[in-house]
């Protein structure tokens, strides 16, 4: 029998950049995130008789990495059969998300029941780390933080008990023909840069401040922090003294822009980035029409979604 899980993919408002163990993909810092509802994978794991097999979109892809990431679970949990992986990526590419941490973390709670394991979210959540560590964070409805840990039992990301909100996230795609920069890269190369330290204790201090504003339903406050977490994120980039780089194109600046201006006529908007030009708006669901009408009438051509709180893992 098959076994089919779905899990939303979701949004660092304090990142992780940086890893003190890439073989255990341990990092830095705690990170926490939002889960959305409008962006998910739905995966099918199938035993075959053969070898590790991947169809992603109705296509057969490269199953590498999923064949390197299943042999990490069967070396943890104990042998077990090749499966045919039948993946389905609700995450636009259009929208410019990552969609490795739903699918990561779909593939890891369908294995996992697929072949008879009974296993928590905690102990999924461990696993999934090995395969992309933001996927360590999709188990988990609304807000999650992965606790950086020291080893490979204390990180796992759990749930984050907080009041629900009105908090909506504006996605912006931003076009850009620059050759990417892996997150796994981009990563190695900031850890060079000489405020690393400096991140390493003010993320330490937002991740406490963000958490209490959490509980406080401030989402001014989470915004202002998310925003000054990202740019602090970015600006490792730029300040390597291996390869600097960035992520920014020139739209992604426009936005930023933009963004400050929205605030300062009211309208609650702050700014969050990941490994790629898109920006990621966090408002209100009765701001976001506005931030959405703006930048449409600046830069007509931009792709625009907005996205909601979403829910946890689930299983058919
Ligand atoms: C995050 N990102 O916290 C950060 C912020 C992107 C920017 O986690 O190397 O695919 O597979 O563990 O999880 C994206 O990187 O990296 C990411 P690996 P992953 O969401």
């Amino acid at each position: 029998m098959p076994t089919t899980a779905t899990a939303h993919t979701n949004i660092a408002f304090i990142k992780y950049w940086g890893k003190k163990d890439a073989r255990l993909n341990l990092p830095t810092t705690s990170s926490l995130s939002l889960t959305l509802s409008q962006f998910y994978t739905t995966t099918t794991v199938t035993q075959n008789t053969d070898k590790d097999q991947l169809v992603l979109n109705g296509e057969l892809a490269d199953p590498t990495r999923i064949h390197h990431f299943l042999n990490t679970i069967r070396d943890i949990l104990g042998d077990f059969p090749a499966v045919t992986v039948t993946s389905e990526n609700h995450v636009p590419t259009s929208a410019g998300l990552a969609s490795s941490a739903s699918s990561f973390a779909a593939l890891t709670g369908a294995v996992t029941r697929e072949m008879g394991f009974d296993l928590s979210n905690q102990s999924l959540s461990r696993l999934a780390r090995r395969g992309s560590g933001s996927a360590s964070r999709s188990f988990y409805s609304h807000f999650a933080i992965w606790h950086a840990g020291m080893d490979d039992a204390s990180s796992f990301a759990e749930s984050l008990n907080a009041p629900d909100m009105p908090i909506a996230l504006v996605v912006a795609e931003v076009s850009t023909s620059a050759k990417k920069v892996s997150s796994s890269d981009g990563m190695q190369r900031a850890i060079t840069s000489p405020n690393y330290d400096d991140w390493l204790n003010r993320s330490a201090t937002q991740f406490m401040d963000m958490q209490s504003a959490i509980q406080q339903s401030d989402i001014e406050k989470i915004g202002t922090l998310a925003e000054e977490n990202a740019l602090a994120m970015h600006a490792l980039n730029l300040t390597a003294r291996h390869k600097p780089f960035t992520y920014f194109t020139q739209e992604t600046q426009q936005i930023l822009a933009l963004v400050s201006d929205l605030r300062r006529q009211g309208i609650l908007a702050f700014a969050t980035m990941d490994a790629g030009p898109n920006v990621k708006i966090i408002t209100t669901l009765n701001d976001a029409p506005k931030i959405v009408t703006a930048l449409h009438s600046a830069l007509p051509y931009i792709h625009l979604e907005t996205a909601t709180s979403g829910s946890g893992i689930t299983y058919d």
